[in-house]
């Protein structure tokens, strides 16, 4: 089938495409990480501010690891469909935005040398959470991982993220030019205040001076970002080229809803964000921290009790009543503990996400979410539960969902099946996650790279978590959800 490019993009039915010269375009952004939550969230804005005519926002993209995304991408000239699903809706547009993708590894100079381009601007990030080389639970710089020893040592040829940050900025400071500014997009707690803090730690190794300029200068805004994007399946490409007629590999799939809050604070030039949809406010916290805590802390819970009990998608998770009676629960819980920012309606807000969890048609699956859960279960999942329990308050659905985390970790489902536990902490994990419950919940919650100091030595709380593993092992995900009772009586107010 003949792919897609500039060459058949012209002829394509049923596809809103843009209108703007493409060849006309600058690059003004740089973005570390140009998976598909890039693709349909932050490159959707840039696209629409080179349909506004604003000519400066053309995407360079990154891949800090593998070449698929620029092998998927660069044969089609950048060029990708995002498909926006809801029920049986189905609309697709055609983003020009991706100029070129850089694969670092394979040079990591001509990356740097682009971010330190006068036209770049902004660097934007989606390198997921482990991408920023800080301990989930402290947000201190792990300074004993292998590619962060590398860029400790020497700029020459940065290996991450914070690496690749810094010797742009250095070259932009030894050329006279300003900073960039830096925003990450991931789902951490402050993650500009996190980004930041990772580039000054490693800035002040190498050159002090170059620090404060930094400090001074930089800017890294803090941001929410929110859309949910299914990863791409083989399906997904051959139902479109069935629809457009011809291959799209790059091609994403979404939700109708996006969100994107961040805070007013640039080192230099930006696009109209808040005439492309984008809330720009001075406190992003109120909204991450209701964010995290409400959809991603569910989305988890419902990953891995889903995933145990055999349940793939997590629309089939919340269409069942006790599925979604659980997803209230934890909500019940979670929802005092949030500050919520004055325009957040938590009812409303609530009954969106449970109709956004329960769009059949975008398939996203339990085993997607449950990806590096050492890296989420802090902001999603502990932060609640700490706050709760320093109130006095008890918790039941949110400590099953850090209990079926903890049996996750065990590598086998409720039907016997095996997998792997994709997690850059599974082998410490796996191998408490191997013992008697007890022993197993002590084991787990010693590892203070995940669990708090204070959370790990409240014996009520082992305890519970205890009897809701040995509960999960016993009797499997699906009858504990049924069930009720060891979850939701304990201790209920
Ligand atoms: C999900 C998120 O995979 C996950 O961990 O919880 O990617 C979620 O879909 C997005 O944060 C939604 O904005």
């Amino acid at each position: 089938m003949i792919r897609l490019g500039e060459a058949t993009a012209a002829t394509l039915p049923a596809v809103a495409r843009f209108r703007y010269d493409r060849t006309a375009v600058r690059t003004g952004i740089v973005h570390l990480g140009t998976g598909a939550f890039h693709r349909a969230h932050q490159a959707m804005v840039y696209e629409q501010a080179l349909a506004a005519g604003d000519l400066r926002w053309g995407v360079l993209g990154a891949s800090l690891r593998s070449p698929t995304v620029r092998d998927q991408l660069m044969p089609q000239d950048g060029l990708y469909c995002v498909l926006v699903r809801d029920g049986e809706r189905e609309q697709v547009q055609l983003v020009g935005a991706i100029q070129d993708v850089l694969v670092a590894p394979e040079d990591p100079a001509k990356l740097v040398a682009a971010m330190a381009s006068p036209d770049t601007h902004i660097v934007t990030l989606t390198v997921t959470e482990k991408g920023y080389k800080l301990d989930p639970a402290t947000g201190v710089l792990i300074t004993d991982d292998p590619d962060l020893a590398v860029d400790l040592a020497s700029l020459a040829a940065p290996r991450t993220a914070p690496g690749l940050i810094v010797a742009a900025l250095q070259a932009r400071r030894a050329a006279g030019l300003k900073p960039f500014t830096a925003m990450s997009c991931d789902n951490l707690p402050h993650n500009g205040t996190r980004l930041r803090n990772a580039v000054l730690a490693l800035a002040l190794r190498h050159d002090p001076d170059l620090c404060a300029w930094i400090e001074g200068e930089g800017a890294f805004p803090e941001t929410m970002v929110d859309r949910i994007v299914p990863a791409t399946e083989p399906s997904d490409i051959a139902a479109l080229a069935a629809k457009i007629g011809v291959e799209d590999r790059a091609m994403v799939k979404t939700e109708p809803f996006t969100q994107w809050v961040v805070q007013d604070r640039f080192a230099g030039e930006r696009p109209d964000l808040a005439a492309f949809g984008v809330q720009l406010t001075t406190a992003v916290a109120p909204w991450e921290e209701a964010k995290l805590r409400l959809l991603n802390g569910a989305h988890s819970g419902i990953a891995y009790l889903g995933g145990l009990a055999g349940i793939d998608f997590v629309h089939q998770f919340v269409a069942l009543s006790a599925g979604r009676a659980f997803v209230d629960a934890l909500w019940d819980e979670a929802a005092p503990t949030l500050s919520p920012p004055p325009e957040l309606d938590i009812a409303s807000y609530r009954a969106e996400l449970m109709a956004r969890f329960a769009n059949s048609a975008l398939h996203h699956r339990t085993r997607q979410i449950a990806m590096d859960g050492s890296q989420k279960l802090p902001q999603r999942l502990l932060g609640g539960i700490q706050s709760r329990l320093e109130r006095g308050q008890p918790v039941g659905a949110l400590a099953l969902a850090v209990a079926a985390w903890m049996r996750w970790q065990e590598g086998r489902d409720d039907a016997g099946q095996s997998f792997a536990v994709d997690d850059p902490l599974a082998a410490r994990t796996a191998a408490a996650a191997a013992l008697p419950a007890e022993q197993a919940v002590r084991g787990l919650l010693a590892i203070d790279a995940i669990f708090p100091p204070a959370l790990a030595a409240n014996d009520s709380f082992a305890g519970q978590l205890t009897r809701l593993l040995d509960g999960l092992r016993q009797k499997g995900a699906r009858a504990m959800i049924e069930g009720n009772a060891e979850w939701r009586m304990i201790d209920r107010e």
